[in-house]
C-alpha cells in the first residue's frame, strides 16, 4: 500500500527547479549586510520588469506597530534592526517576526523597501560593494525566470527572524477572507483530465474556499508544497491553506491520468499559478501530482515548481 513517502515518488521524471534550493543555500553563507544589499539590488532589478502589489491594509495592521518602532530609530539603528533580522539574532523585534505568517513577512519587507525609496529609512550605503560571493549569488538569481526569482527572494524573508524552537508565542496570520461567491467562481477545464476531484480542488482553491477544499483530503492525507515536507493531516493542511494560500490564482492547463497501486489513481497537471503580489505579472510553472484513493479523496499531493517551461509538456509514459 501506499505510504507519503511512496506516494511523493509518483511521475519521477518531473523535473523540478533545483536552482531554487541551490541558491537559497548559498545566499544563506552570505554576510547579513551582503544578504540585504544583494536582496535590495535584486528587487530594484525585478522592479524595472514586474511590480509588487502591497496586500490589502488590513493585514499589513500586524506588522504596524513593528514597522513603527523601526520607522522611528535613527539610521544606524535601523540598519542594525535589518542586519539583527537577517543575522536571525535573539532581539524582540525578531521574535516578533519570527511569529508572523509568510505575507505578514512579505509585507513588512514590502512596506521598509518603499521606506528606504523614500529615504524614512537607512537605504543600503551608497557605493556599498557586495562581496565576490555575493555577486555571484546575484548573478545566479539575475539568470532564472521571473517565477523562481520571486520564490527565491520570499525564500530569503521567510527564514530571517529568530525563532526560539519554532515561535516563541502565538502564530499571528492574516484573516481569512470570506470564500468567493459560489455564482462568481470559474469552472475549470483541463486538457486530458477529467477527475471531479482534481478540478474540485482548483475551483475550491481558487475560490477561497478551504472547509470544502479540505473536505476532498483524507484524514491523513498530505500537501507537498515547493521544496517542502509534505503536511500532512487535515488540522495542519487546512491551517496551511488558511494561513498561505489566500488569493493564489490556479490555472491549470494539461494533464494525464492513470491507475496507480491497490485502486489508486495518479494524476499529474501542469499549468500556471499566480500570486497575489504579483498578479498577472508572474505566472509560475508548477506541476501537481496526485494521488487519490479508490474513493477519489486525495490521499498526497504534490505541487512542484519546474525546471523550465518545456516541463509544462512533459508526460512521459
Ligand atoms: O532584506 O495547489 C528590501 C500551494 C531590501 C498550495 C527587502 C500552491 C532589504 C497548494 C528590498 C527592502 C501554496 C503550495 C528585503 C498551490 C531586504 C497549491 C524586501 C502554490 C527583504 C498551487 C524584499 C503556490 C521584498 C505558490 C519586499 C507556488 C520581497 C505560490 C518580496 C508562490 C517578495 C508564491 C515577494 C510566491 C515574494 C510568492 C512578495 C513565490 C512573493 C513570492
Amino acid at each position: 500500500m501506499f505510504t507519503i513517502e511512496k506516494a511523493s515518488q509518483i511521475f519521477p521524471e518531473t523535473l523540478t527547479a533545483d536552482v531554487v534550493p541551490a541558491i537559497t543555500a548559498r545566499f544563506e553563507l552570505l554576510s547579513a549586510e551582503d544578504q540585504l544589499a544583494l536582496i535590495w539590488y535584486a528587487y530594484l532589478e525585478m522592479g524595472k520588469s514586474i511590480t509588487v502589489a502591497a496586500l490589502g491594509a488590513a493585514s499589513m495592521q500586524f506588522a504596524e506597530r513593528t514597522l513603527n518602532e523601526i520607522k522611528a530609530m535613527s539610521f544606524p539603528e535601523q540598519s542594525q534592526a535589518m542586519c539583527d533580522l537577517a543575522n536571525r539574532a535573539d532581539t524582540q523585534i525578531c521574535r516578533t517576526y519570527a511569529n508572523w505568517s509568510v505575507n505578514i513577512k512579505l509585507g513588512f519587507w514590502y512596506t521598509l523597501g518603499e521606506w528606504m525609496a523614500a529615504g524614512l529609512v537607512a537605504p543600503i550605503p551608497e557605493g556599498y560593494q557586495l562581496s565576490a560571493n555575493a555577486l555571484s549569488v546575484l548573478s545566479a538569481v539575475k539568470s532564472v525566470s521571473s517565477g523562481q526569482q520571486i520564490t527565491l527572494l520570499r525564500n530569503f524573508v521567510v527564514d530571517m527572524g529568530f525563532d526560539p524552537q519554532k515561535g516563541g508565542g502565538p502564530r499571528i496570520t492574516e484573516p481569512v477572507t470570506p470564500p468567493t461567491p459560489e455564482q462568481l467562481r470559474e469552472k475549470v477545464t483541463i486538457e486530458g483530465v477529467s477527475n471531479t476531484t482534481v478540478n474540485s480542488y482548483i475551483e475550491l482553491l481558487n475560490a477561497n474556499d478551504f472547509d470544502n477544499l479540505i473536505q476532498l483530503f483524507l484524514p491523513d492525507g498530505a500537501l507537498q508544497p515547493p521544496f517542502k515536507k509534505p503536511i500532512v493531516g487535515t488540522d495542519n493542511v487546512l491551517r496551511f491553506f488558511r494561513e498561505d494560500c489566500q488569493n493564489l490564482k490556479l490555472l491549470p492547463e494539461r494533464g494525464m491520468e492513470e491507475a496507480a497501486d491497490g485502486g489508486f489513481t495518479q494524476i499529474k497537471v501542469t499549468g500556471k499559478v499566480q500570486t497575489p503580489w504579483f498578479g498577472a505579472g508572474v505566472g509560475m510553472n508548477v506541476a501537481w501530482r496526485f494521488l487519490l484513493n479508490p474513493e477519489g479523496k486525495i490521499y498526497f499531493v504534490a505541487i512542484d515548481l519546474l525546471a523550465s517551461p518545456a516541463e509544462l509538456l512533459k508526460f512521459a509514459r
